[in-house]
Parts: C-alpha cells; structure tokens; sequence
C-alpha cells in the first residue's frame, strides 16, 4: 500500500477513481466520470484490437460487430469509439484528435473539461500484432459554460493539463494516468472486464540504461544529441525502439531511460505533437519524478499556437535527461 491513497493492489479503477475524488478534493464527479468514460472506450477499443488479425475477414470469423466500420482502419475505429464514449458521457464538451483536423464539438455545451488524444499511437504496428496506445490529456475549459468550446481552451499550456495518461494495448492491457498526485497505473482483467491497480505510485528510476530513439535518423540529429548518444553508448547503454511511443515510454517509465524525438530535415519541429503526445507523456513522466524536454524549454512549458503543433521531444529519467540537456545547451 505504498501509493499516495493507501490504496492496496487489486481494487479496482473504479473505486481508487471514487476514492481520489474525496482524497483530492477534485469535486464534483465530473473528472472521475470521464476517467471511466476514457476507461471503457479504452476497453472496447481493446476488444477491437485483439480481433484485429481477424477483421479483414469480414463475414466469417471477422464477426466484428461494428455496422459498416469493419474494413476502416483500426486508428479510425479507436476515434470513433472514443469521440462516442466522450459524447455520451456529457462531460467533455469538445474533443482535439489526431485523427482529424478540426475541432470535435460533442453537443455537450456545459461540460467542464476538454480533451486532446490521439486514439490510437503508433498503428503502423497494428498490422503486425505488435503494441500500440491511446494518449489523452484533459483541460478544464476557460470558455463560459454552456457555450461552444474555442482553440483557447486547447491551447492553455501543458501546465494547465488535470489529468493526463496512457493505455497501453500491450502483453496485457494497462491504463497510466495522473492527476496530479503521481502516477498510478492499473491491469485490465480481460475475463472480469475490469482495470485493477497494479502499479501503485509509478516512479520513474532516476537513471537508466536505455536509450529509444530512430537510428535510422541519427546522422540527421543535432550534433550534440548525436554526441549524447555516442557517449551513452560508450557508457554501455543499450537501444530499444519499438516504434510505439507508448509502449517505448512505459518501458523506459518502469526500468529507466531516455526517449528521444529529435528535429530532423525532414521533420525540423520532430514528429510528435504538443497537445496530445507530448503534453500528456511530459505530465505524467514528471508526476513519476522523470523530466521532459523539447532541447530548449521544459516540455509543459511550452505555450502552444495550434492544436496539432509538433515539437522535438526528450523525455524520461531524470538524470539522462538532465545529462542531455547540458550537453545540448553546452556552449560552443
Ligand atoms: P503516429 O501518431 O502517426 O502513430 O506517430 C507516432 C509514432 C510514435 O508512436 C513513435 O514513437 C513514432 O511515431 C515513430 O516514428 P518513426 O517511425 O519516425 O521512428
Ligand atoms: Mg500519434
């Protein structure tokens, strides 16, 4: 019982989610409620995910229920049923998703808070059975209750975010989040349906021996972050790369490391974007004592113009990135 709550392993999402509540005063229930909202689009996203191999074959073992979503990509189904679960739970009055360019408004004019995800990250790896993730952030909206939400309450700055987290379809199936009060992280039971607590109190190892990042990109990193990485190695830190920042970031989360999403040419603000990769992961990594940063400023710091604004991206334990940050901004 050693996280903040005093919560034992195995009860269940539901209840440390209830228990939360009282402890930190986050009053009403609307955020417990889109917690559990986030929670079971999460669950039915799962289950769509685990059929994936058989969804192409539509009409014999590929059953997969969905009215005419069963040839769509899985990323497109994972926002659909999150933008839906969101919508019928009334408490997000709008949703910013990878997966489309614009505001989604949910109708739900007085709900208190907004959402920004990426429903499904890194689905490349979908086809080949490998894990991917669902992101999600969530403000409290700063436009007047019961009218329309506006870019500004998007584009309030990773610090304004009141929870923010992960799922991870992995081995087995995990959500991460925090609100605020570190970093809990909880199983799915598949039989039961349930999320149970697992990971009590998540803390990120101080240093690591791990590094993830493209090599395939590393001739085209700043030369200071290629200098990092030549003398992590010489150190005798080993690489991993997953290609699914969520399951890359969870490892690097429990056994220590570094992350890096560097500018690239081709890609000179990095690949990942602010509101619904960075943000959530920087908020969550430094709940769990880890640090985040985009070469120059601390992740959260960062005020956003857009709402699919990309940014370079470091990220993990503590000291490695610390390490890194010197040597990037080592003066020359
Ligand atoms: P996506 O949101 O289009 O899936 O892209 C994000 C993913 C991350 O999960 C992963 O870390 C990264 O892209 C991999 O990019 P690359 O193939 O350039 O290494
Ligand atoms: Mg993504």
């Amino acid at each position: 019982t050693n996280n903040q709550l005093g919560l034992p392993v195995g009860v269940t999402l539901d209840r440390f989610i209830k228990r939360s509540q009282s402890a930190f005063g986050y009053a009403t229930g609307e955020l417990s409620q889109l917690l559990r909202d986030i929670a079971l689009a999460g669950k039915i996203v799962n289950r769509e995910i685990n059929q994936a191999g058989l969804i192409g074959l539509a009409g014999s073992m590929g059953n997969a229920n969905v009215q005419g979503e069963t040839q769509q990509k899985l990323d497109v189904i994972a926002n659909i049923r999150f933008v839906r679960a969101l919508k019928n739970g009334g408490e997000a009055c709008a949703i910013v998703s990878e997966e489309e360019e614009d505001i989604i408004y949910t109708g739900n004019d007085t709900g208190k808070y907004v959402v920004a995800m990426d429903p499904l990250d890194g689905s490349s790896n979908i086809d080949v059975n490998v894990s991917v993730g669902t992101i999600f952030s969530i403000y409290r909206r700063v436009s007047p209750l019961g009218t329309k939400a506006t870019f500004e309450d998007f584009l309030q700055g990773g610090e304004k975010q009141v929870a923010a987290g992960y799922i991870l379809y992995g081995t087995s199936t995990m959500l991460v989040y925090t609100t605020g009060h570190g970093v809990s992280g909880f199983t799915y039971e598949t039989s039961l349906g349930e999320f149970f607590l697992s990971h009590p109190d998540i803390k990120s190892p101080v240093n690591g021996n791990m590094y993830t990042c493209n090599d395939a990109y590393i001739k085209n990193f700043p030369e200071m972050v290629q200098e990092y990485i030549q003398r992590i190695r010489e150190k005798g830190c080993t690489a991993r790369y997953i290609g699914s920042m969520v399951a890359d970031l969870h490892r690097n989360l429990l056994k220590g490391g570094i992350y890096l999403y560097p500018p690239v040419p081709k890609t000179p603000d990095g690949k990942l974007r602010l509101l619904y990769e960075c943000y959530p992961l920087a908020f969550l990594v430094e709940q769990a004592g880890g640090k985040a940063f985009d070469g120059n400023h601390r992740t959260l710091e960062i005020l956003p113009n857009y709402i699919h604004q990309r940014s370079p991206l470091y990220i993990g334990s503590a000291a490695m990135v610390e390490e890194l940050m010197k040597t990037i901004q080592k003066p020359q």
